[in-house]
């Protein structure tokens, strides 16, 4: 792979930089038998590009391939690895498929590895999408901090696993960014310690710190995998969220829900009960950044990307 061509966008503050649809080919029927297949055969080419110096670790790369059951299958992953859904990046392919082609049907569905969800892009630009079913795994689950400190959470699904802590004592604000990063990194350290893990031993690799900010609305700081923050208000984080508030009885069905990320941007959304938890409906707005050709040289020592830390001497 020597080049490759990729179109940036944001959501909410969060980058999602999405391959050039036709660019890789990718074998196996479903969604995800492809994106294992493609993270065991370009694994390294896919870290590169939401690595330093072709990026950043806070990038959410996506893929475009065939779908045998969808308009498109669609392959979220970022710098460690593959992710099951993603809310934020989902709306931000809605925007970029909009950019590279204003014919594109303004209502498509896309085969994640996680299930079919589907995206409507109005004529403002607003997209809005109906996730996977999301759940309450366990409630009120006391995690022990090595300071001697027990917090509790709830484990959700919302296309990724979350850990949703409220009783953190912490201001969720950009300017206390520093403590936000160190406690929920300690969470997500001591969730594996402990082998806290969602249904069939899944691990949970994203750590929701939640706050009210009054009726129906939340603010939230999420660590995402690879110890990154969402500066958006995580589309499968505020799913894990509804799940919550619906299995609680927090919030009713079809009630809308404003959830803030700690950047100020906010994702809209509601539930709907089915069978085995809630299907969310989540509204939020991407803004193309760039089109632009990466260049992988392999005489470069960092074409594959500066690797995160445990690859560094
Ligand atoms: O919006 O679902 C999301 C997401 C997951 C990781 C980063 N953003």
């Amino acid at each position: 792979m020597k080049s490759l061509e990729v179109i940036d966008s944001h959501t909410g503050g969060e980058p999602t930089r999405l391959i050039l649809p036709g660019s890789i080919a990718l074998g196996g029927d479903t969604v995800a038998d492809k994106a294992l297949r493609l993270y065991d055969g370009l694994g390294s080419v896919l870290g590169a590009i939401c690595n330093e110096p072709y990026g950043s670790d806070i990038i959410i790369g996506a893929i475009i391939t065939e779908s045998q059951v969808a308009d498109y299958g669609l392959v979220f992953f970022n710098n460690v690895g593959l992710l099951g859904m993603c809310g934020h990046g989902l709306i931000g392919v809605m925007e970029s498929l909009h950019w590279l082609n204003p014919n594109e049907k303004p209502r498509l569905t896309f085969e994640t590895r996680v299930g079919v969800v589907t995206a409507e892009r109005d004529t403002s630009g607003a997209v809005t999408f109906q996730n996977v079913t999301a759940s309450l795994h366990a409630s009120g689950v006391p995690v022990s901090l090595p300071s001697g400190r027990t917090i509790h959470g709830d484990i959700a699904w919302g296309g990724n696993w979350f850990f949703l802590c409220s009783d953190h004592g912490l201001d969720l604000s950009y300017r206390n960014l520093p403590e936000l990063m160190s406690f929920s990194s300690e969470i997500r350290r001591v969730l594996d310690r402990d082998q806290i893990t969602g249904a069939n031993g899944d691990e949970i690799d994203h750590i929701e710190l939640t706050s009210s900010l009054g009726q129906n609305r939340g603010r939230n700081f999420v660590l995402c995998p690879g110890f990154a923050y969402d500066r958006s208000p995580c589309g499968t984080g505020t799913s894990a969220k509804l799940a919550c508030l619906a299995a609680h009885g927090e919030l009713a069905e079809g009630e809308i829900w404003t959830q803030q990320s700690i950047t100020g941007s906010e994702f809209t959304g509601s539930y709907q009960v089915v069978e085995g938890g809630a299907i969310p409906t989540i509204s939020g707005r991407a803004f193309v950044t760039a089109k632009s050709t990466l260049f992988f040289d392999p005489s470069d020592p960092f074409h594959r990307g500066i690797p995160n830390a445990e690859g560094l001497p």
